[in-house]
């Protein structure tokens, strides 16, 4: 490419060619010159919000330089890509990250030096905190003004967001595709003890962190009909799709920085809007408005994402996001292919593609579709292609969450792609049904199309199988659980290997050097990685084995811990109006109990505030049967339980629950009998930043699904990794965690996967049976102890465990949960030493749940794609 650019030219753009500040000093002269320049301010006015941009387009001067020549290196080596397609990336804040990031050496002999460079060792947060104090600004409070990028509804989204950066940090020529909606996950209000929504307008104010590519537009259609005229009577021949309704998608890329490298991946979000396209015919007919209002409905595409997790609606614009979003991501991939000038027939060794949840199957659809009528490709020779292109994660097994579109919707939609389903269907069953003739089930079992009533509906999971080469779980139990459950037949018809587990990870620069600085300072400095190598390669953290019983290193990590749960506890306070809710002076005594994760009845955060009501109960009892509160103490020794989390908007139950929790928290916290020993804390919308200040400050966490339910968990892993343990049911990924970390260190309960249905059987046969301590905890709520002005507010909770076949199983694993939370309690509070050593155990033995460790994984197994070295 050089040498066509004239020699002159090259010079003269290598001559005042871009630099990279490398010191303080040089990142105080760009931060000034971006007060100045791009903001239009000065030393006079620059608050901390200004200073926060200042500081992001000082550091994404510096990223933007490699991030260019990525893509340039990646276009020159011409090797596999790999795009990973999500609706939802969930990336929190960017600034700290791309700081932490941007440390790019890995050499020995500067460990140890204090001289600060990006090139020095462990020094370029410290460098920048320097730095922006000497400007007269708070690192902290720079930080702190960055609005969260929440375009993600929980674990699916964050695990994308994981991803891209173990993906940038392994040099893999990746990018991400998702949306760019305007309202990310709603902010959640507490008030008068409910949640209420209030719209989150994360672009309020500008965000650095993005690209807009105006030049980058995508025509998407939607609806219209499809013209057989080229294809006369012939099926499977190329036809014309005519549509109905045109929108743009505009592309916005984010730099996603690998961490001590120079590769910075792209993330592609794309934005909706409307044609410069007019339309005459209601211009004529004098309806200019409504011409006008039609074109401004474009936006509405990507204006929200819609608020569920692990629950599909079936909304028509839910399938407009999908396809926009698919139909875009795939005309920008062909064309990058097109380029090469390769045949098609190389597509899949060039380019695999790997789908979030079933949420972008329109994309195999759509590549079918571009392949046959726009490139004339046979049917077969492209869907070969198709197949071995894509691959598929599965992210749960509950019924409620798997996606199906009416025909009817999907076929007005897109008229041409339901003909295209039909006919993969067809091939599909033909070819089952010459394998399987004695089989008179299979058939309507595994078809793409199921025929229910009131309509025939399209299974998105079945074509998402159907398309790919690669169908993955996220945790050893659940990619066995969808082999013998929801896949079962697949796995009869395509063999075993087509359906395999990669674990899912979380990245340790954000979840642990990011979110916890003392520890990482800690680990470092007792591991002798004062360059912070352990975070790439996390099996160096086995070095603090040794230290696990060293009273002088227990204590110091127990002082990191104790660190954290100040800073949580100032949070609350924060948050609770300038009040504590939580004892200062006994905080290091007193256990914090976490469960923070979105409100779902098969997580049953329910069981967990039961719990806390038996406590308490308990607690009371003792009392009033005259024991002494120094008795009290020492069987209920002082705990406080922290809630956090947001309930889909239309989620009755979960609503619910979280009102419980308020309910609860009123009466416990105002009781003066039971002096402080018990609290109950629900910290309002929880989100990514949040979550970096919690996850740090648990004693102990709560993972407490039904087991079979939680596909994986990934906030499982995040508080292991900063030393919290955990209380948890045999399920998702706790059951690998278990073997990494060694059961001592974990506090299992409960019935196992393999008993649920037969539990469950029991229930809907038989009535329930309340084991008495569940019995009591239930005839208090329903006596109104929480809720004196509507004594039955909670009947729908209640209910549902008494009368309604207890789905979840409540009534089965109580009385073990209460036994392992008072198991819980004496270690905690008798043998202190004992609980530090599980703590430092459980850190040593994390590494396996890096997503660096996963995206190995992806790449070895699924994708066959190589890194992309930058050259040293
Ligand atoms: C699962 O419920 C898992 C994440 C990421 C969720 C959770 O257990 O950790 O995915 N599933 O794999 C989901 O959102 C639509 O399904």
């Amino acid at each position: 490419i050089d040498t066509m650019i004239p020699l002159q030219s090259r010079e003269i753009w290598n001559k005042h060619r871009v630099k990279k500040f490398n010191t303080g000093d040089e990142f105080q002269e760009k931060f000034i010159s971006h007060v100045e320049w791009t903001l239009a301010r000065s030393l006079y006015n620059c608050d901390d919000l200004a200073a926060y941009q200042a500081t992001s387009e000082s550091v994404r001067d510096n990223l933007v330089i490699d991030w260019n020549k990525t893509q340039q290196r990646q276009t020159a080596r011409d090797s596999k890509r790999v795009y990973y397609l999500s609706l939802e990336f969930l990336m929190g804040r960017a600034l700290d990250n791309a700081i932490i990031n941007m440390q790019t050496d890995t050499s020995e002999k500067d460990v140890g030096e204090t001289k600060e460079t990006l090139t020095s060792g462990n020094t370029s947060r410290e460098m920048i905190k320097n730095a922006i104090g000497q400007l007269g600004f708070n690192f902290e409070d720079v930080l702190e003004q960055e609005p969260d990028a929440a375009l993600g509804n929980g674990g699916l989204g964050r695990l994308a967001a994981c991803f891209v950066d173990s993906m940038a940090t392994g040099d893999y020529p990746a990018w991400g595709y998702g949306l760019r909606y305007q309202y990310g996950i709603f902010a959640q209000k507490i008030i008068n003890g409910y949640q209420v929504e209030t719209p989150d307008y994360w672009l309020n104010f500008a965000n650095p962190w993005e690209v807009e590519r105006s030049e980058i537009q995508v025509p998407i259609n939607f609806y219209g009909y499809v013209d057989r005229a080229q294809s006369g009577s012939s099926t499977l021949a190329p036809v014309d799709w005519i549509g109905g309704e045109r929108v743009l998608a505009v592309a916005y890329d984010m730099p996603i920085p690998g961490f001590k490298t120079s590769t910075v991946n792209n993330l592609r979000l794309w934005s909706a809007k409307p044609t410069t396209e007019f339309d005459f015919s209601k211009f004529n007919s004098g309806d200019y408005k409504n011409s006008v209002e039609q074109q401004q409905r474009a936006e509405s595409i990507t204006a929200v994402l819609y608020p569920n997790d692990n629950f599909e609606q079936g909304k028509e614009l839910r399938l407009k996001q999908q396809y926009f979003w698919c139909a875009a991501s795939l005309h920008d991939i062909v064309r990058r292919f097109k380029k090469s000038r390769r045949p098609w027939s190389e597509f899949p060794d060039q380019i695999a593609i790997q789908l979030n949840d079933t949420h972008p199957t329109l994309a195999v659809v759509e590549l079918q579709r571009v392949l046959v009528d726009l490139e004339k490709l046979d049917w077969h020779e492209a869907w070969d292609i198709v197949t071995k292109t894509f691959a598929y994660t599965n992210h749960t097994v509950m019924q409620e969450a798997l996606e199906k579109w009416p025909i009817g919707l999907f076929g007005r939609l897109l008229p041409r792609h339901l003909e295209i389903i039909f006919d993969i269907n067809w091939f599909f069953l033909k070819a089952v049904e010459e394998k399987f003739q004695h089989d008179v089930d299979l058939l309507g079992r595994v078809s793409i199309i199921e025929e229910a009533s009131p309509e025939r509906q399209i299974r998105m999971a079945f074509l998402a199988i159907v398309g790919s080469h690669k169908v993955n779980g996220v945790a050893e139990l659940h990619s066995d659980l969808i082999k013998t459950t929801i896949f079962q037949d697949f796995v009869k018809i395509y063999g075993p290997n087509k359906f395999t587990n990669v674990t899912n990870g979380i990245t340790p620069r954000r979840w642990l050097k990011q979110a916890n600085p003392k520890l990482a300072q800690l680990i470092s400095d007792t591991i002798d990685d004062r360059a912070d190598n352990y975070l790439l390669d996390m099996s160096k953290l086995t070095a603090l084995a040794k230290f696990a019983e060293d009273e002088t290193f227990q204590s110091k990590w127990n002082d990191v811990k104790q660190f954290n749960k100040l800073r949580l506890a100032d949070l609350i306070k924060k948050l609770n109006g300038g009040v504590d809710i939580i004892e200062r002076d006994h905080i290091r005594n007193t256990l914090f109990d976490i469960q923070v994760k979105r409100i779902h009845e098969y997580k049953r955060q329910q069981m967990n505030i039961f719990g806390v009501i038996y406590r308490y109960l308990s607690m009371k009892e003792m009392l009033s049967s005259g024991s002494s509160i120094e008795e009290v103490a020492e069987k209920y020794p002082r705990k406080v339980s922290i809630f956090g989390g947001k309930s889909a908007p239309g989620y009755y139950m979960a609503k619910l629950i979280i009102k419980l929790i308020n309910s609860v928290g009123d009466v416990i916290n105002k009781d003066d009998e039971i002096k402080d020993l018990l609290k109950v804390v629900f910290i309002p919308d929880y989100n990514v930043s949040k979550a970096e200040i919690i996850i740090p400050a648990s004693d102990l966490s709560e993972h407490i699904s039904t087991a079979g339910t939680e596909a994986s968990g990934t906030s499982n892993m995040k508080f292991v990794m900063n030393g919290g343990l955990i209380i948890g049911t045999v399920d998702g990924a706790n059951v690998e965690i278990t073997r990494e970390i060694g059961e001592d260190n974990i506090f299992l309960f409960g019935n196992l996967s393999e008993n649920v249905d037969e539990l469950r059987f029991n229930h809907q046969y038989h009535s329930t049976k309340l084991p008495e301590s569940l019995n009591k905890v239930l005839n208090v709520i329903e006596s109104g102890a929480f809720s004196p002005e509507n004594p039955s507010e909670f009947k729908a909770l209640t209910d549902s465990v008494k009368y309604h076949g207890d789905y979840y199983l409540v009534s089965d694993d109580f009385d073990s949960y209460v036994a392992t939370q008072e198991l819980v309690d004496q270690v905690y509070h008798k043998d202190k030493a004992a609980w530090l050593k599980k703590s430092i155990l459980s850190v040593a033995n994390v590494g396996f749940f890096s997503s660096d460790r996963c995206i190995e994984e992806y790449a070895d197994t699924i994708w066959n794609a190589e890194p992309v070295k930058p050259e040293t």
